[in-house]
């Protein structure tokens, strides 16, 4: 490990680059409970939870410049895979101690081809004390565009969710991050349990579960805000738009279930599953033929659409949501115990299909 912070090597003139500090901060969450908070903050986003929303395209190079005013942090690109100088795993590599600039590139996608293509749904967090300092707040939304290819034009309005992909409508795209408080952690300090002794950071009992996050073209980023929704539209088929796109992280230690039904309490078929962790689903059974992602197949048996999607720490699932009848559709999360599977929290969102 190096001692101190180096220099970005073969530094690029950046397509998108953003700077980022970090603050301790009290927030309050939608149940009025009030936490201690450790938060990323851009040079306008205010200090609020979680950390602003990064959105670079393929094939452009981007820049987050760190400099925190308190500090050993680093920023992980959370299934970005840079090189590891970029990649913010300070074990393997640095912690920040003065400045510095993180540099990469994500891969431009190619029709038809599994190997290629970063467009997707990531997170960023510290990597330093990682379990504390991810449950403390160090994290926050990162959503990579796809370049677009011949052959696969893009109307108004709309974008692909990978560079091959379908179509969504971008007023609609959301983000829901999974996440949950033990009070007792935010009482630690930065380097707690790092010399040995024991904090108990291998003892995570929640007693505060969120459903954060929202609408990702209209979040308005701002001092002191908690991002969190309390219902969200999705677009009815043969309303004349594209389907609506739902991004889920689980942003905590917990295995989450998620169970999308409808007003009555029954299950809603109504999620298609279009790539996990960044990776689209393709259909790959024939050697040699373009793998055609899943959701963009003729044959809708082909399309992997569910009622139920389970996630763990650091999941990404992105659905596509297009329910055939308009009405009221509810998400229900529920976060369960690691070992025993005992339900421990259970938080809802209405869905509203016009
Ligand atoms: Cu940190």
């Amino acid at each position: 490990m190096q001692q101190k912070t180096p220099e970005t090597q073969f530094l690029q003139t950046p397509q998108l680059s953003v700077n980022l500090d970090v603050a301790n901060r009290k927030l309050t969450f939608p149940d009025g409970a009030e936490f201690l908070m450790w938060v990323f903050h851009s040079d306008t986003s205010g200090r609020g939870f979680p950390g602003p929303t990064l959105r670079p395209k393929e094939r452009d190079i981007f820049h987050a410049r760190v400099e925190p005013s308190m500090g050993p942090h680093t920023i992980h690109w959370h299934g970005m895979e840079p090189d590891p100088r970029n990649d913010g795993v300070g074990h393997t590599s640095f912690e920040i101690e003065d400045h510095y600039t993180y540099q990469w590139q994500p891969e431009p996608g190619r029709a038809g081809n599994p190997n290629y293509g970063a467009a997707g749904t990531y997170f960023y967090h510290c990597h330093v004390n990682t379990t504390l300092h991810a449950q403390m707040g160090l994290l926050g939304p990162l959503v990579i565009d796809p370049v677009v290819l011949d052959g696969f034009p893009v109307a108004p309005g709309n974008r692909r969710a990978f560079a091959d992909g379908p179509e969504y409508d971008i007023a609609t795209e959301s983000l829901i991050m999974m996440y949950s408080v033990d009070p007792r952690w935010h009482s630690l300090h930065h380097a707690a349990g790092l010399s040995g002794e024991d904090v108990g950071l291998n003892r995570f009992e929640p007693d505060h579960f969120y459903i954060t996050g929202g609408l990702l073209n209209s979040r308005k980023e701002r001092e002191g805000a908690v991002w969190a929704p309390t219902e969200l539209p999705v677009n009815v088929k043969g309303n004349g738009k594209a389907p609506s796109l739902m991004r889920l992280l689980d942003g905590n230690y917990l295995p989450n279930k998620l169970y999308f039904l409808h007003e009555d309490g029954s299950p809603a078929r109504i999620a298609e599953l279009i790539a996990h962790d960044g990776r689209p689903y393709r259909h790959t059974t024939i050697p040699g033929a373009p793998a055609i992602p899943t959701s963009m197949l003729e044959d809708p048996r082909a399309h992997l659409l569910t009622h139920v999607v389970a996630m763990g720490a650091a999941e990404r699932y992105d659905v596509l949501l297009r329910p055939p009848e308009a009405g009221t559709y509810r998400l229900r999360v529920e976060w369960n115990h690691w070992i025993t599977g005992k339900t421990l929290g259970r938080r809802e969102l209405k869905l509203i299909a016009s």
